[in-house]
């Protein structure tokens, strides 16, 4: 299976991280490919021309990374990281509520971007804010809820945690918010997690 990613894609880091947690690495082969680079690969891939984008040996696509981490975990995997989530709807919620987040925290690094290129809306970037303190509020009062075993939902959680520390140091979310802050201490400890940090 081929793999286009960057390291510093938090959807990305879900996938590698469900990678690890199966042992199939051997089975993967990594490529970088910016998607501002628009290459060939990538968007005959996907023609939303995003990271992550897995293609199979029989050339197949599978896009987005829910849909590469529910497979991976589910076919090639055991599908622990899929249980509890599967008839649980608050849980599928959650995991929702994460993955918007993870895009939000996206578009802000973006309009950090337009910032330095003279075209900064202060319009957005309040509404990215609100959006990610209400978010962080949101999953502060619901992480007691989560399955104590390791779950597609905690992956994705901890990877936008993880981004926001990555991307969005001036962004203070662990003061106010200390079950967020064990939750993401806790899983940076994993080695599935600490072996696939995001870099540039
Ligand atoms: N919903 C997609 C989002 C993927 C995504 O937004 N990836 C970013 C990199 S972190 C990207 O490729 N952005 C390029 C673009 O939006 O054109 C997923 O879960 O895989």
């Amino acid at each position: 299976m081929q793999l286009y990613l960057t390291y510093s894609s938090p959807f990305a880091r879900n996938v590698r991280i469900v990678i690890h947690e199966h042992k199939l690495q051997s089975c993967v082969t990594e490529h970088f490919a910016h998607p501002f680079h628009n290459r060939e690969e990538l968007t005959s891939s996907n023609p939303l021309g995003k990271v992550p984008c897995l293609s199979l040996d029989n050339g197949t696509t599978i896009m987005d990374s829910e849909v590469i981490c529910a497979y991976l975990d589910k076919q090639l995997g055991d599908g622990r990281l899929s249980k509890a989530l599967d008839e649980d709807w608050d849980l599928k919620t959650f995991c929702s509520a994460s993955s918007g987040l993870m895009e939000v925290l996206v578009l802000r690094q973006v309009e950090k971007i337009r910032e330095r290129e003279g075209l900064v809306s202060d319009f957005w970037w309040q509404r990215y804010n609100r959006a990610i303190d209400r978010t962080l509020n949101f999953f502060e009062s619901k992480v007691a809820q989560f399955p104590n075993a390791l779950s597609l939902l905690h992956i994705s959680l901890g990877s936008a945690l993880s981004y926001l520390d990555f991307r969005h140091e001036d962004f203070d979310w662990r003061s106010e918010r200390p079950q967020l802050a064990v939750f993401s201490k806790t899983l940076e400890t994993l080695e599935s997690f600490s072996a696939n940090t995001l870099h540039e």
